[in-house]
């Protein structure tokens, strides 16, 4: 006789089974979800079914993963999933585990989550911030990976998903959000290298332990899948060779309704409730941010049909997210049997349960986390199945990488998935492996590959010191008279002895060659209440066949603009001093005796290298016989810069090129300088640092394109410096490492155009105008539309990173040089601290809208014992020019005194 009990308590329990019963999937089921999956995945792969896709399928521009070669060190940051990480990540070469992390969890409150995007993306630079202060490192220009777990497309956030709903973000570029917020708060620079989604990051991380892994797997806060699809199904990017990561975006699967036959009511309660209705269904149906939310919607519904908590719905069960998915992994981790575990799990959310309530709500837990991750595995068969009919194979092995506290910390979720793919796609064998170490790895590894030829560009300040320390001997070398002969630094004795002392005077011609242009000026130097100087100039060409051709064509070319620019003057009747400067690497026995030791830049006249310049133009102006000049002096136009600005400022004793080549020179102790003698007083060396490492100094940080520049320059071997930072070498410098990341498809998507293989195509004057803070970016792709790659706004980003990366190491290394000449002035003073002025000209350091704050703020940090002014030569060297043949007319004018007062 079954009682009325038994009666209602067998229907209750039928009612509960049919509710549980929706979330029951069949294997039929579950066939057609994998089979919907699957054509969604197309639609979203096709351009023309991709607007509407539901799964967009976004390309990473991701096109392999690691192969071990991977390695730097780079800064990464991990947001969107339960803990906001900011990382440092060291990889090095070789031994295939050999990734160091350190990384700190930074909480992101739900007010800056839906804040402003203003207020969240300075809220992750203040942690940023605060990491680089723990670490020491807030001086280190680190290459930054981004891992950003929301949909983007290439760089730009698609839509906010999970918690986030920050306003003025989506449809915007997530790498200006972030470098405008490093801006405002200005106290540390970043290379933004790469944005990363979680599943990519993960996958890289994995795949650097398992080279079969190719799919990457998030099973946590959200749900989402990537994996290595062919480039010839991708229509959304150019080119069919190869394969390219793809971000499923998977979570937006039945956006277009064709899942509502497995959707539940409490599936559409919670959509309802969501911060994003409509949006991202299926994730809404798998991943831990909602699982909580239906099992209280069920529950809620259960107990308002009086099926369980004896019909009381207390305020706790109807407050929205009370109910984490960590309970569900911790209620069904207990068995059965354990009812009063579970009981006391129910009793901290305040819902009070009798034994059989507990075992509903365990059943109801275990129902919706089967469901999803019957559903994750679903889907996944569908993906590994695409992936063995890409490949043609009937039997596919490949490896997953995981990640997510869903998969990690619920007892059952990873076996019914992974026994949900096996069930479904039984011609795969798929492993999962577990990563470990997040995707902040994953997200170096990326950078590592973006950033792979721009890695040996980057030194930290204890390289610097070490180059730094190995200048400061080579100037040592230089000066030494037995070292002098084989040093790689000549240091060459100018014979001039001081700045300008106020008392120049006098009517000069100056002649500027060397530099980009060939300059030749009037300087006047008068005293009427205080010094000035009056100063005409004119530019006359200087073409690539004078230059190249034959020493004699060449100072006949000078001669013949020396004599046009003297009738212009109406001169031509004064034999007026000359200052020559003369910006080659010349050995002078006096003012106006200077040999040339070889040429550099763009010249290469032949029957000049070992000849005194003075002679040699004083021969072709002779041979004019139209007018007459008196060459007094030559100098360096980095002397000539330390004059000039010597003019204006008496600390000034430092005179630097950052220009078409580049150069220092300094006032150094006679004491010191074995060639000259005599030991008081001070003369200016012309360093000649351009040659530095042209002893095999710096193989050790050149990289692959500093040899094939040098392999292509006029003069082999020589000047290795010079070609690693100055102006004429650094636009060709960019256009190589274009080439080779284009060649491995990290950019133009692989494309190579005659002009960008055309070497000198990609100018100095162009990484300056890219690296413009506004207008870069439009300039860039400007300048790669003309070499014909037809750009994507990727690619811009990444060319300025490649132009900020050679730029800033020519800063850097200039810096290091330097701050050698420094600390050896300062110890020449032995005083504790240096007080100088550097004289500075060059169109690298004067157009190029970053170099000066960043050689500055290097200096600074690698010398800190000094105040350093850099001065910048407004009017060029012939003013310095100038100033120097005004000494040396003095000292002739004395000799000759002396000299006519001897005999008389
Ligand atoms: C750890 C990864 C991170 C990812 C997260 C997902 O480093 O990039 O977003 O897993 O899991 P969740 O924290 O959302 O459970
Ligand atoms: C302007 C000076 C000149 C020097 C030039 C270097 O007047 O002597 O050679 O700067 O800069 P560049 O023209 O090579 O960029
Ligand atoms: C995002 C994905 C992300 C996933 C896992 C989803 O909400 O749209 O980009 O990969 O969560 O974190
Ligand atoms: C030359 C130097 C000159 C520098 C800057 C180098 O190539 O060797 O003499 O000062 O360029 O113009």
């Amino acid at each position: 006789m079954v009682t009325a009990v038994a009666q209602r308590l067998a229907s209750q329990r039928k009612e509960i089974d049919d509710t549980l019963a929706t979330f029951t999937l069949s294997t039929t089921q579950l066939q057609e979800v994998k089979a919907k999956m699957r054509v969604e995945l197309e639609r979203g792969l096709k351009k023309d079914t991709h607007p509407t896709a539901s799964v967009k399928m976004l390309p990473t521009y991701v096109y392999r993963t690691p192969d071990g070669t991977e390695r730097g060190k780079y800064l990464a940051l991990d947001l969107g999933g339960t803990n906001f990480r900011v990382l440092v990540v060291k990889i090095r070469t070789g031994m295939r585990n050999s990734v160091r992390m350190y990384n700190k969890i930074y909480a992101i409150p739900l007010e800056i989550m839906q804040g402003t995007g203003e207020e969240l993306f300075d809220h992750i630079v203040q942690c940023i911030s605060d990491f680089l202060d723990y670490m020491g490192m807030k001086n280190t220009r680190l290459p930054l990976g981004f891992t950003f777990s929301f949909p983007c497309n290439q760089t730009d956030l698609v839509s906010w998903t999970k918690g986030f709903k920050a306003t003025d973000c989506e449809g915007y570029d997530v790498v200006d959000m972030l470098r405008e917020a490093i801006k405002r708060r200005n106290e540390f620079d970043l290379d933004i290298v790469a944005i990363v989604n979680d599943t990519v990051g993960t996958m890289m991380t994995c795949a650097y332990e398992d080279p079969k892994c190719q799919i990457g797997l998030i099973a946590g806060t959200g749900s989402n899948v990537c994996y290595m699809e062919e480039m010839k199904n991708i229509e959304l990017v150019e080119g069919d060779e190869g394969q390219m990561c793809v971000n499923t975006e998977w979570g937006g699967f039945g956006e277009n309704d064709n899942i509502e036959d497995i959707r539940t009511r409490y599936d559409r309660e919670v959509d309802g409730g969501s911060l994003n209705p409509g949006k991202q269904r299926f994730e809404k149906m798998t991943s831990g941010m909602y699982l909580g939310e239906i099992v209280r919607q069920i529950l809620i519904d259960l107990t308002k049909r009086g099926l369980l908590f004896r019909g009381r719905i207390t305020e706790r069960l109807k407050t929205k997210g009370i109910f984490e998915t960590k309970f569900l992994s911790q209620i069904e981790r207990y068995s059965s049997h354990l009812w009063h575990k579970l009981r006391s799990i129910l009793q901290s959310l305040g819902l009070d349960s009798t034994c059989d309530d507990s075992i509903i709500v365990k059943e109801v837990c275990g129902a919706v986390s089967r469901r999803a991750a019957q559903l994750c595995g679903a889907g996944m068969a569908a993906i590994v199945d695409k992936i063995r009919e890409n490949r043609g194979l009937d039997h596919l092995e490949i490896t997953v990488g995981v990640d997510g506290t869903l998969y990690k910390l619920h007892p059952h979720f990873s076996t019914i998935l992974k026994d949900t793919v096996r069930e479904l796609a039984p011609n795969c064998k798929v492993d999962f492996i577990l990563s470990e170490d997040g995707s902040g790895k994953g997200a170096a590894l990326i950078t590592a590959v973006i950033d792979k030829y721009l890695y040996a560009m980057r030194f930290s300040d204890e390289t610097l010191r070490d180059i730094m320390a190995r200048f400061r001997r080579e100037m040592e070398n230089g000066l030494g008279g037995d070292t002098n002969p084989t040093a790689t630094v000549k240091m060459l004795p100018t014979f001039v002895r001081s700045i300008p002392d106020g008392s120049e005077k006098g009517d000069f011609i100056a002649l500027d060659l060397g530099g980009s242009n060939f300059r030749i000026l009037r300087v006047k130097v008068s005293h009427e209440k205080k010094q000035t100087v009056q100063m005409e100039s004119q530019i006359y060409e200087t073409p690539e066949d004078i230059i190249h051709g034959s020493g004699s064509r060449l100072f006949d070319h000078v001669a013949e603009c020396l004599g046009d620019f003297m009738e212009k003057q109406k001169i031509k009747d004064k034999k007026l001093p000359v200052g020559f400067t003369f910006s080659f690497p010349c050995a002078h026995s006096k003012l106006d005796e200077a040999v040339l030791l070889t040429w550099t830049k763009r010249f290469k006249a032949s029957g000049v290298e070992g000849m005194d310049v003075v002679k040699l133009l004083n021969k072709a102006i002779k041979k004019r016989g139209d007018y007459d000049a008196d060459i007094m002096a030559v100098v360096n136009d980095t002397v000539g810069t330390m004059m000039t600005c010597g003019f204006d400022d008496q600390r000034c004793e430092v005179g630097i090129i950052i220009g078409t080549g580049t150069n220092a020179c300094y006032m150094e102790e006679l004491r010191h300088i074995d060639m000259v003698e005599g030991d008081e007083g001070r003369m200016c060396i012309n360093t000649e640092w351009g040659a530095f490492g042209d002893d095999g100094t710096l193989e050790d940080i050149r990289t692959e394109f500093d040899r094939e520049i040098d392999r292509g320059s006029l003069n082999p071997g020589k000047q290795l410096f010079e070609k690693m930072v100055s102006g004429m070498y650094m636009g060709e410098l960019v256009r190589l490492i274009l080439v080779k990341m284009a060649k491995e498809g990290l950019l133009f998507e692989g494309r190579i155009t005659p002009e960008l293989l055309t070497k000198g195509k990609f100018e100095t004057k162009h990484v300056s105008a890219i690296e413009k803070s506004k207008e870069g970016l439009t300039k860039a792709k400007e300048i790669l539309t003309r070499l014909g790659v037809e750009p994507s706004e990727d690619d811009c980003i990444a060319v300025q990173h490649v132009c900020a990366i050679v730029s800033f190491r020519s800063a850097n290394l200039i810096a290091a040089t330097l701050g050698a000449i420094l600390t050896r002035l300062k110890d020449n003073k032995n005083s504790p601290r240096l007080r100088t002025t550097v004289g500075i000209d060059g169109s690298l350091y004067k157009m190029h809208p970053q170099y000066s704050r960043r050689l500055h703020k290097t200096v600074r940090r690698l010398v800190p014992e000094s105040d350093v002014r850099f001065l910048l030569s407004e009017s060029g060297s012939g003013k310095g020019a100038a100033m120097v043949t005004a000494w040396a007319s003095r000292l002739a004018d004395q000799t000759r005194q002396i000299h006519s007062t001897s005999i008389s």
